[in-house]
């Protein structure tokens, strides 16, 4: 009985003092990735995450054109999707769900890579798609 006990506590030592240690959720892992926007591109323009992740769009506009920037997309639109920060703006328009952000600011939003696929994005402010403001999610079925 009294190794049991051993055995548990240090197993229970070993998970608090070393993160790694601790079981991963199998459903997918939360990624956080930083997007800057500027005149006319979005660095990075590619993004990839696996099947499952919840995904954290930082959408920071550092212009120093001091032009408004978004991220819209066909695929937003039917998808949960939670919005934090400096929204200067958001809806639906030329088919996209879009959120805008100010010269300066910062927004967030997140939600779960449900499907794999190669989704594209656009900033959907005037003709800035058209001047190669252009990226893609790529989103993996993780390796079994
Ligand atoms: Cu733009």
């Amino acid at each position: 009985m009294q190794i049991r006990w051993v055995v548990i506590g240090g197993a229970l030592a070993l998970a608090l003092a070393v993160p790694g240690a601790l079981p991963v959720r199998a459903q997918g892992t939360r990624k956080v990735i930083s997007i800057v926007a500027t005149s006319w591109k979005f660095t990075p323009d590619l993004i990839t995450v696996a099947k499952g992740d919840t995904v954290v769009i930082q959408l920071s506009n550092q212009d120093p054109d001091k032009r408004n920037h978004s991220f819209a997309a066909r695929w937003l639109i039917d998808k949960p999707v939670t919005v934090r920060g400096q929204v200067a703006r958001e809806g639906t328009d030329d088919g996209r769900r879009f959120f805008a952000v100010a010269p300066g600011d910062k927004l967030e939003f997140e939600f779960v890579a449900t499907e794999a696929g190669s989704f594209p994005f656009v900033c959907g402010v005037f003709d800035h798609g058209a001047r190669g403001q252009v990226g893609a999610l790529n989103v993996v079925t993780a390796a079994k």
